[in-house]
C-alpha cells in the first residue's frame, strides 16, 4: 500500500502533475524530507539559496525588460526574478489608468502616426540614461519597431512621459541606444522605405527607398527629447539593424549594423525568389560608422537643412564631411556591441559561426589615412575588413548578441541555433565556457552590461521558446528568462522565469540602489506633464462648475474612504470633465475611480491629479466607485453621476432616510468611539515610548495617523453639535464618521507598532 502510493507520487512528479506532492512537501519539517519529496538535488538547493529572497527582502538589481508586442516595459528583481511592475508605454493599461485619463491620453496621442492612433508597440531595446557612460538611474528609453517611435520613461515615478515619432522611417530596430552622457538616443531604421509619405514603386527601390539613423537630442534638464535639435543621417536601403554608441576613444561615433545589403526585393507571388533567399547571398553586409559629434557641430553651425521639419543629413553631405563610413561585417549580423572601454566592437553574423572583433584603433587609422578599399553604390567609403578587424572567434551556430563581463576581455554571446551561451575572451580570441539553455536564446543581459563598468555577477538568457519548461497553458507559450550565475569560471543555470507578456527582446539591468523613486507626488500633480495640474483641488474646495468652455468641470478629491463629490448632477448632452486629486500623503494609498458605461478608469496615486473627459450623451444613473481596496470602508467609497433629461424639474422633498436613528443609537456609537479612543491611546503610548523617530517608515505612518485623528476631531465636533440640538439622525451619522476616522487611525497605529516590534525599537524614557 505504502509502496504503491510512493510509486504514484513519483509518477505524478515525472508527469509534471505534482501538485499534491508539492503541498505535501510543506508538511515536512526537515530539509532532507523536503528534498526527497520534491526530488531536489544539492545543486538545486544551492541554486535556490542563490535566488530565494525571504519575505521583505530586496533584490540587488532591477531588470527592465522589453514587453515586446505588449508595448510595455516589464520590471523585475534580480536574483529573485520577481516581477515588480509593468510600465505602460505604447499601449493603454487600465491598472495604471494609462490611456484612460486625459493626462496619459495626451502622451499616447504624441505617438499618433499620420493622425492614426497606434495603441500597441513592438518594443525591443530598453536603454538607461547615462552619465560618463555609467547608468545614472534617471530615465529609460525604449523603441517601437513596428511604428518608428521612441518613448521616454522617468524613473522618478516609473511613468512614460513622452513618445516621439520618427519623421523619416516606416520601421526601425536600432533603438534605443544612448551616447555616454545621454546627449543623444540612437534610432536606426530597419526595412527601407521612401522618406516621403506617398506611393513609390518598388522598381525605384535603389533610388528612392532609404535607411536612416536618427540621433534624438535628449534634454537632460527637462527630461524630454528635443525633436528640434535632433538629426537624421540618410543611409542606403540596406536594412539597418542594431546600433550601439561609441565610448572612451570611440566617443562621438555610432555603429549600426545592416543585413540585406544586397538590396534585394522579394515577391514570391510575382515568381521572384523570396526575401530570405535574396537577402543572404553576399558573404558580408555593412557596419555603418557615423560621426554624431561632428554632425551635431554642423547642425549647430546651421549647415544642415531641414526636411519634413527635422534636420536631415543627405548621404552626399555626410560623405563630403567625413561623417559616414562602411565596414564589411559577417553576413546577416544581429548585435553590435561596443566594449566598456570603447576600444573594440563585437559583431556576430547569424549565418556565420564566428563573432568578429573590430578594433576602433584600426578603424580610426583607416579613416585618418583615408585608406579605403572602395565605395559602395552611393559613394560611401568602405574600410577593408582586414584594416578594421582585430580577430574572429568561432563561438557557435547563429551568434546574436554579446554582453560584457566585469572581468576584462570576458564576454558572453548568445548562440541562437545551438541554444547556448558562449563565454569567451575577445582579447585573446578563445572560448572559455559554454552553457546550454532552453531554448533558442535571443538577447542576453549581464548586470550593468552596457555601461563602462559592467558588474558581471548574473547573466539572464532571454529565450524565445519555452518548450517543456512550464505547465502547458495552450498553444501560445510564455517566454523564458533564465538566470545564470557567472561569478565563477563555469556558468551555472539557476532559475527559469516565465514571462507571459509579449515577446521581450532586450533587457537592461541596473543596481537597485541607483534608483530613488518617489512614494508620492507633490499635491495636485499632473505626473505626465511633471507640473502642477490646473485642476488640483484642496480639501474643502471641491466644486462642480460649468466652465467658459461649456464643459461641466468637477473639481473633486479622494481620500480614505470617500470621493468628494459623492453626487454629481449634469444634464444629458453635457461634456463632463472630472478632475480628481488624491489628498493622501501616505505611502501606497492609491485610489481608483471607475465609472459605469463611460470607459472611465483612473489610478490616482497619493498627490496626483487626473482628469477624465467624456460626453454624457444619455440621461441615466451612473454609479462610480474606488477600484483599489484602500481601507476597511473601501466598498463605501462610492457615488452617483446623475445625468438628468433636458429640462428636468426636480421633484420636491428630501432624500428619505433608509434608517432612522435615536438618542440610544447616538449614545451607543459614542460609547464605541470612546472605547476605540482608549485603544488608540494605548497604541500611541507604545509608539511614543519608543524611539520611533529613528524609523522614517514609522514617522510617515504617525504623520498619516495624526491627520486621520484630526479629521476624527472635526467629525466629533459636528456630531456633538447636532446631538446638542436634539438632531440624533445627523448626530449619529457624524459619530459614525468620527468612528471611521478613528478606525483608520488605529489601523495606522497598529501598523506602526508592529513595525517597531519587528525592527527591535528601543524604549525611551
Ligand atoms: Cu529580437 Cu535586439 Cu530586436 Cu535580437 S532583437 S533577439
Ligand atoms: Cu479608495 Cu478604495
Amino acid at each position: 500500500m505504502k509502496n504503491s502510493f510512493k510509486r504514484i507520487t513519483a509518477l505524478a512528479i515525472g508527469l509534471g502533475i505534482g501538485m499534491g506532492a508539492a503541498s505535501n512537501a510543506f508538511a515536512k519539517s526537515s530539509l532532507e524530507e523536503v528534498m526527497k519529496e520534491r526530488g531536489l538535488t544539492q545543486k538545486d538547493l544551492l541554486a535556490a539559496a542563490k535566488t530565494y529572497t525571504p519575505t521583505g527582502g530586496r533584490d540587488e538589481y532591477l531588470a527592465f525588460s522589453s514587453g515586446g508586442q505588449s508595448g510595455h516595459v516589464i520590471v523585475y528583481g534580480v536574483p529573485s526574478m520577481r516581477i515588480l511592475k509593468y510600465i505602460a508605454v505604447f499601449t493603454p493599461e487600465p491598472w495604471q489608468g494609462y490611456g484612460f485619463d486625459d493626462e496619459s491620453k495626451a502622451v499616447l496621442a504624441q505617438g499618433k502616426i499620420n493622425g492614426n492612433d497606434i495603441t500597441y508597440g513592438d518594443t525591443h531595446h530598453p536603454a538607461f540614461s547615462e552619465t560618463k557612460g555609467e547608468y545614472n538611474g534617471r530615465y529609460l528609453f525604449i523603441n517601437d519597431k513596428a511604428n518608428p517611435r521612441i518613448a521616454v520613461i522617468d524613473l522618478h515615478d516609473f511613468e512614460t512621459k513622452q513618445i516621439v515619432v520618427n519623421p523619416f522611417m516606416k520601421s526601425e530596430h536600432g533603438g534605443a541606444f544612448v551616447t555616454p552622457n545621454t546627449e543623444y538616443v540612437m534610432e536606426a531604421s530597419q526595412y527601407a522605405a521612401p522618406f516621403s509619405d506617398d506611393f513609390v514603386p518598388l522598381e525605384e527601390f535603389n533610388e528612392k527607398y532609404r535607411g536612416a539613423v536618427t540621433y534624438w537630442k535628449f534634454d537632460d534638464k527637462k527630461g524630454r527629447i528635443d525633436s528640434e535639435m535632433s538629426f537624421t543621417f540618410e543611409l542606403p536601403p540596406y536594412s539597418q539593424d542594431l546600433s550601439d554608441a561609441g565610448k572612451g576613444p570611440s566617443m562621438g561615433w555610432g555603429f549600426t549594423n545592416s543585413f540585406c545589403s544586397e538590396r534585394y526585393v522579394g515577391g514570391i507571388e510575382r515568381g521572384r525568389p523570396p526575401f530570405e533567399a535574396g537577402c543572404s547571398q553576399k558573404d558580408t553586409d555593412f557596419l555603418h560608422v557615423t560621426n554624431w559629434k561632428k554632425a551635431a557641430e554642423l547642425v549647430a553651425a546651421g549647415k544642415v537643412k531641414k526636411s519634413k521639419g527635422a534636420y536631415m543629413i543627405p548621404m552626399d553631405q555626410a560623405i563630403k564631411e567625413g561623417l559616414l563610413y562602411l565596414i564589411p561585417e559577417p553576413k546577416s549580423p544581429h548585435g553590435v556591441d561596443v566594449s566598456p572601454d570603447g576600444t573594440h566592437i563585437i559583431v556576430s553574423g547569424k549565418l556565420d559561426s564566428h563573432a568578429w572583433v573590430y578594433s576602433w584603433d584600426k578603424i580610426q587609422k583607416a579613416i585618418k589615412n583615408k585608406k579605403f578599399e572602395g565605395k559602395d553604390p552611393y559613394g560611401i567609403p568602405i574600410i577593408a575588413m582586414k584594416d578594421a578587424l582585430h580577430t574572429q572567434v568561432q563561438v557557435g551556430l547563429g551568434p546574436l548578441h554579446t554582453q560584457y563581463d566585469a572581468k576584462k576581455c570576458v564576454v558572453y554571446t548568445s548562440i541562437y541555433v545551438d541554444s547556448m551561451v558562449t563565454k569567451w575572451d575577445y582579447c585573446e580570441g578563445k572560448v572559455l565556457d559554454q552553457l546550454h539553455i532552453h531554448y533558442n536564446i535571443g538577447h542576453l543581459v549581464a548586470m550593468e552590461g552596457d555601461s563602462v563598468s559592467p558588474d558581471g555577477k548574473y547573466l539572464i538568457s532571454l529565450n524565445k521558446l519555452a518548450i517543456d519548461r512550464f505547465n502547458p497553458v495552450g498553444p501560445l507559450h510564455p517566454q523564458n528568462h533564465q538566470l545564470i550565475d557567472i561569478s565563477g569560471d563555469k556558468m551555472q543555470l539557476l532559475y527559469d522565469m516565465p514571462l507571459p507578456l509579449g515577446e521581450p527582446h532586450y533587457v537592461v539591468a541596473i543596481k537597485a540602489d541607483k534608483l530613488k523613486p518617489a512614494v508620492r507626488y507633490k499635491s495636485g500633480w499632473n505626473s505626465r506633464a511633471d507640473a502642477k495640474s490646473p485642476y488640483a483641488t484642496r480639501a474643502g474646495r471641491e466644486k462642480v462648475v460649468r466652465g467658459e468652455d461649456g464643459v461641466v468641470h468637477v473639481y473633486g478629491t479622494v481620500i480614505r474612504s470617500h470621493i468628494t463629490p459623492e453626487i454629481i448632477e449634469v444634464e444629458e448632452g453635457d461634456t463632463v470633465s472630472i478632475h480628481l486629486t488624491n489628498l493622501e500623503r501616505a505611502e501606497d494609498e492609491t485610489h481608483g475611480f471607475a465609472l459605469y458605461n463611460e470607459n472611465v478608469n483612473l489610478s490616482i496615486e497619493p498627490g496626483k491629479t487626473v482628469s477624465a473627459t467624456f460626453e454624457a450623451e444619455k440621461a441615466g444613473v451612473f454609479p462610480y466607485y474606488c477600484t483599489e481596496f484602500c481601507s476597511a470602508l473601501h466598498l463605501e467609497m462610492q457615488g452617483y453621476l446623475l445625468v438628468k433629461p433636458k429640462g428636468y424639474v426636480a421633484k420636491a422633498g428630501a432624500i428619505k432616510e433608509g434608517t432612522k436613528y435615536t438618542q440610544a443609537d447616538y449614545d451607543k456609537q459614542v460609547k464605541t468611539n470612546v472605547d476605540t479612543q482608549a485603544v488608540i491611546d494605548s497604541v500611541v503610548g507604545f509608539i511614543t515610548s519608543h524611539n520611533y523617530k529613528d524609523f522614517p517608515e514609522v514617522v510617515a505612518l504617525v504623520e498619516d495617523a495624526t491627520d486621520q485623528l484630526g479629521f476624527a476631531e472635526e467629525a466629533k465636533k459636528k456630531s456633538e453639535s447636532y446631538a446638542s440640538k436634539g438632531d440624533y439622525q445627523n448626530g449619529t451619522l457624524w459619530a459614525g464618521q468620527w468612528w471611521q476616522y478613528q478606525v483608520k487611525t488605529a489601523d495606522l497605529g497598529l501598523r506602526a507598532k508592529t513595525f517597531l516590534e519587528e525592527h527591535g525599537a528601543k524604549k525611551v524614557k
